[in-house]
């Protein structure tokens, strides 16, 4: 076997890697486009909280950030995909799972809504967020995550749309019932499953 065959077939079964590894209709980038529908919040981390409200209203549980950042933190290598198009490969991330922010609540909601300083929403199914599925991430390539990437922390879904992890996060509101966020009410997908393409409302 020449050299040239070697190269040629490691070389495409790179390629195809990559491809199976990239939703349909999305391009893959190196860069980290920054996506943000308000100016960047800056935010104090002495000021800094994050909530769970139950679908009764009721704050369950409210962490300051020395707080938040004594809870267990794993390490999360993943690929993400926004609505625009671009997909970014083996992203690394340092967050607290959301099953950790939410172990002993007590609630039978199936909806959460993230609620963000500065505003924005988004719904995500409970069960999207939990089993290992989610985090709230406060770390991004081995720094502190960076204020236009929503430090001091943001939700991380990458399984979704990019759109649904919610920069500078500050709750989860749990709901019984599917209720549309800021891009879901401008008509983007309640759900937003990039592998099904659910892009806008209908899809
Ligand atoms: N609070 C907040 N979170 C947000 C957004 C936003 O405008 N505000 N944009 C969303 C969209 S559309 C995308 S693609 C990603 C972009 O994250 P990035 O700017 O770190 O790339 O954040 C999501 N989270
Ligand atoms: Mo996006």
């Amino acid at each position: 076997m020449s050299d040239e065959k070697v190269i040629s077939r490691g070389f495409t079964g790179r390629r195809s890697a990559e491809a199976s590894k990239l939703p349909p209709g999305q391009y893959l980038t190196q860069d980290f486009p920054v996506l943000s529908a308000t100016p960047t919040p800056r935010i104090p981390l002495d000021g800094w909280e994050f909530t769970v409200t139950t679908e009764d209203g009721a704050v369950a549980r409210r962490w300051n950030w020395q707080a938040f950042r004594a809870l267990p933190a794993v390490a999360i290598t993943t690929d993400i995909h926004c609505v625009t198009r671009w997909s970014k490969f083996d992203t690394m991330w340092e967050g607290v799972a959301i099953d950790t922010l939410l172990d002993g609540v007590q609630s039978t909601a199936t909806y959460a809504m993230a609620h963000s300083y500065g505003g924005y929403t988004t719904n995500v199914p409970l069960a999207d967020l939990q089993n290992g599925k989610a985090w709230v991430a406060f770390r991004y390539g081995g720094k502190e995550l960076e204020p236009e990437h929503g430090g001091p922390a943001r939700l991380l879904v990458p399984h979704l749309y990019f759109w649904k992890s919610a920069k500078w996060v500050n709750g989860l509101t749990l709901m019984p019932h599917d209720e549309p966020g800021f891009w879901e009410r401008l008509g983007y997908n309640m759900y937003g499953d990039p592998w099904r393409e659910q892009r806008y409302t209908g899809d």
